[in-house]
């Protein structure tokens, strides 16, 4: 990248730019997947500027609540789950959200109702905040069947089904991607603007990557082939050289990480967790159609990731995502296995 030709550019693409131009060849379109993205993007600058003032505001630590899932909840996922909620209420295109912070799915009053369901994980990695590392957003957006009458068997739809997906990473910068099923693109918010400007047009995630991400603190519940993708992973013999390792522990940072540079991020089935940790909805879909429109692959270990269809709105899965090279190889690993 040219960093004194960027200082000096005067035409600047902002993510709104950006996905009105998309909109031009979808001569049907209504400017309402523009609205509800700018909603989106209100609530990811909300929780970008709560998290850098996160110290002084005294914002750390427990908002004394556990979410459905048993796990602490700290006063950042309560705040953020809040704004989006609101945000996504009053762009007034929305029927149905889908929070891993609510038990149930929310069906908007019909006064506010709009055609798009958003799955959405408000502040994703949690567990990093207290110690300053990057944490995130993700969301899903899916169109329902009969906007007069949302059910909840609209959200249980394959992930193939969705009509974007993104992420924003709060980390040393502000990072947007999304794709709205023609690429992915990847946006950072200029904080003298408040506006994402897009600073990685077309990401393509290498073919291969040297580069594998997982808990390995898991190792001794893992099934035969993720065992014996890691251990390749480290001793290989085909004469490659053995992979680096890197895992943050939160799904947005290593699974950007794994889009810029490549390689894999598993999150594997094990004996104590047999459907994984990830939730479907909310981490496994958005991120694995991220990975497809980047060229990658993703495969849950029995099957395309995108196939899958929830049974349930808080349903998790085994993931295994990322350069399509590495994913065809555990996905080699496991066909020999059965
Ligand atoms: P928290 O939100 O509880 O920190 O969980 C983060 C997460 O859902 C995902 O972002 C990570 O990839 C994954 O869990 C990390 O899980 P382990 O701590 O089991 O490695």
């Amino acid at each position: 990248m040219d960093h004194e030709a960027d200082a000096h550019r005067t035409d600047l693409m902002t993510i709104t730019r950006h996905v009105l131009n998309e909109q031009t060849k979808y001569p049907e379109s209504r400017g309402d997947f523009t609205i509800l993205l700018s909603h989106i993007v209100l609530g990811c600058k909300f929780v970008c500027s709560s998290v850098s003032k996160a110290g002084l505001a005294k914002l750390f630590g427990l908002a004394g609540e556990t979410n459905i899932q048993g796990e602490e909840q700290k006063k950042l996922d309560v705040l953020s789950n809040e704004v989006f909620v609101k945000a996504l209420i009053s762009s007034g295109r929305t029927c149905i959200l889908v929070s891993e912070e609510n038990e149930e799915a929310i069906f908007v009053d019909p006064s506010k109702r709009g055609r798009y369901i958003v799955v959405f994980d408000p502040l994703d990695g949690s567990s990093n905040i207290d110690c300053g590392v990057s944490i995130g957003t993700i969301f899903g957006i899916y169109l329902v069947k009969d906007e007069e009458n949302p059910t909840i068997d609209d959200v249980l739809q394959a992930g193939k089904n969705l009509v974007a997906a993104g992420y924003c990473m709060y980390g040393s910068a502000c990072t947007l991607v999304l794709s709205t099923g023609s690429g992915v693109n990847g946006f950072t918010l200029d904080p003298s603007l408040g506006e994402f400007i897009l600073t990685h047009p077309n990401i393509k995630i290498p073919k291969k990557g040297k580069i594998y991400s997982v808990n390995e603190g898991n190792a001794k519940n893992w099934d035969e082939p993720t065992t014996k993708f890691v251990e390749k992973c480290k001793f290989p013999t085909d004469g490659s050289p053995p992979r680096s390792l890197r895992y943050i522990g939160s799904m947005v940072a290593d699974v950007h990480r794994t889009l810029l540079y490549g390689g894999i991020f598993l999150y594997p089935a094990d004996k104590k967790s047999p459907n994984g940790k990830l939730r479907l909805l909310y981490e496994v879909f958005p991120m694995s159609y991220l990975m497809e429109q980047a060229g990658g692959q993703a495969f849950t270990g029995k099957q395309r990731a995108l196939d899958l269809v929830p049974g349930k709105i808080h349903e998790r899965s085994p993931v295994f995502l990322g350069s399509y090279d590495d994913v065809e190889e555990i996905k080699t690993l496991y066909a020999a296995a059965n």
